[in-house]
């Protein structure tokens, strides 16, 4: 802490240690030197909290869910359905009835497509989405255009790295079934206005799909102030687990959905003939779920809230505005992305080195950064890359971090003989 640090910095100081020492893994090093780890956009670290809790689900009760009539089954599907009441909270849901548990927002996305789009999406009908979609909400719907023969649009990118809204509002049209968006986006960390952007869609008469992977760890999210139809979101890039995560819906277009998969827990009877359909949201989760995951996806999100959306809100904006100054400030640094309306995922690239050889030299020194496409092909495409580099920080990162990393740029640069700006 620096020597003119005021009273209010100290607190802030402290609070910081408290919530690092929950995270196990950053006590540990990596090639010898303390693990910096800057890749929550990838995957966020587990609180001890959330490891304890998969592991008392584990060892005390685990059983199948929804099943059983003995004790064990019964406290399975109190702690499943205890934890599906919490996510939906964190999305501002009342109604748990509206969360379908899934692998994650791939699996949310595709549920979509695959089941809502089967049925609304025919011959000529058009799908906007956006040149800064994670695969994840382009190639889903790619299949579905395959199988129907309807025709997806892109919003374009602007250089600074936001949507083009008057490119948005001349591909909607009479034809256009669904948007589907990010609301933070993966490669660039743009806050997408969504609000605007749904608001729009529905007066086009369209539904729309919003990817919240990378807001639903940063942002306080709120499904029915954004006004969506579907929001899909993934429990490993908010401190939970991986293999679990998201889709919401509204519930009557939950209830009009045919389902995505068939198989047991899905069903309320079964003939040789035919079937019918369990409620909602069970109708969506055939098979025996991920009850592990979802416990510890609901104690995350738990975690989360009683660190407080304050609290990490103002760690974010510090982290951002640290990170922006100290990055700009580095000689053929070129950034990617929005300076405001931004998360903390920082692309880049370093002169010519090769994002990859930036984030082994990085790697050796412990500090973890993510380097390639980061499953946004079309985007690198957009900007004229076939590569970044990317740092992600969430609420353990310090801004001792944002200096490991910077002078471990500075290291990079002289092992590659400096760097010339690309710029
Ligand atoms: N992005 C990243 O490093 P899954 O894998 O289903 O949990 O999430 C997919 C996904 C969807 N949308 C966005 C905006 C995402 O960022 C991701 C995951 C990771 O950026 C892994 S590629």
């Amino acid at each position: 802490m620096e020597a003119n640090a005021t009273p209010r910095d100290r607190a802030a100081s402290h609070d910081l240690a408290d919530i690092r020492a929950q995270f196990p893994i950053l006590e540990r090093e990596v090639n010898g030197r303390p693990l910096v780890y800057l890749d929550s956009a990838a995957s966020a670290q587990q609180p001890q909290r959330v490891i304890d809790r998969i592991e008392r689900y584990c060892r005390e009760q685990h059983a199948n869910v929804h099943r059983g009539a003995h004790a064990l089954s019964v406290e399975a599907t109190e702690a499943f359905e205890g934890a599906r009441q919490l996510v939906a909270g964190h999305v501002g849901v009342s109604d748990p009835a509206e969360i379908v548990f899934t692998r994650g927002t791939t699996e949310s996305v595709n549920l979509v497509a695959a089941s809502w789009g089967a049925a609304n999406v025919g011959a000529g009908d058009e799908i906007v989405l956006t040149k800064m979609e994670h695969h994840s909400n382009i190639v889903p719907w790619q299949l579905l255009a395959r199988r129907t023969g309807a025709v997806l649009r892109y919003v374009d990118v602007t250089p600074d790295g936001r949507l083009d809204l008057d490119d948005y509002a001349r591909l909607l049209g009479p034809r256009t079934r669904l948007v589907g968006v990010t609301h933070v986006s993966n490669g660039l960390g743009t806050i997408n206005p969504v609000v605007e952007i749904t608001e729009l869609a529905h007066d086009a008469g369209a539904l729309v799909l919003v990817d919240g992977a990378q807001a639903a760890p940063h942002l306080m999210v709120d499904t029915h102030a954004i006004g969506c139809d579907f929001y899909a979101f993934s429990g490993h890039k908010m401190c939970g687990p991986t293999g679990i995560g998201a889709l919401w819906a509204r519930r009557e277009l939950l209830e009009g959905m045919e389902p995505y998969q068939g198989g047991g827990e899905m069903i309320s009877e079964v003939t040789l003939e035919g079937s019918k359909w369990a409620e909602i949201p069970h109708k969506f989760e055939a098979g025996t779920p991920n009850i592990a995951g979802a416990v510890g996806f609901g104690e995350a999100v738990a975690f989360l809230s009683d660190v407080g959306h304050d609290r990490l809100a103002a760690h974010e904006d510090e982290i951002i505005a640290y990170a922006l100054e100290r990055l700009s400030a580095v000689p053929g640094v070129t950034l990617y992305g929005p300076r405001e309306n931004r998360t903390s995922v920082f692309s880049f690239t370093l002169g010519d080195i090769h994002p990859h050889d930036l984030s082994t030299i990085l790697d050796q020194g412990g500090i973890a950064i993510r380097a390639g496409h980061h499953c946004n092909q079309p985007l690198m495409d957009h900007m004229g890359v076939s590569a970044t580099a990317r740092a992600s920080f969430y609420l353990y990162n310090t801004r001792a971090e944002v200096d490991a990393l910077i002078d471990g740029l500075g290291m990079a640069a002289r092992v590659f003989g400096g760097v010339s700006s690309t710029e």
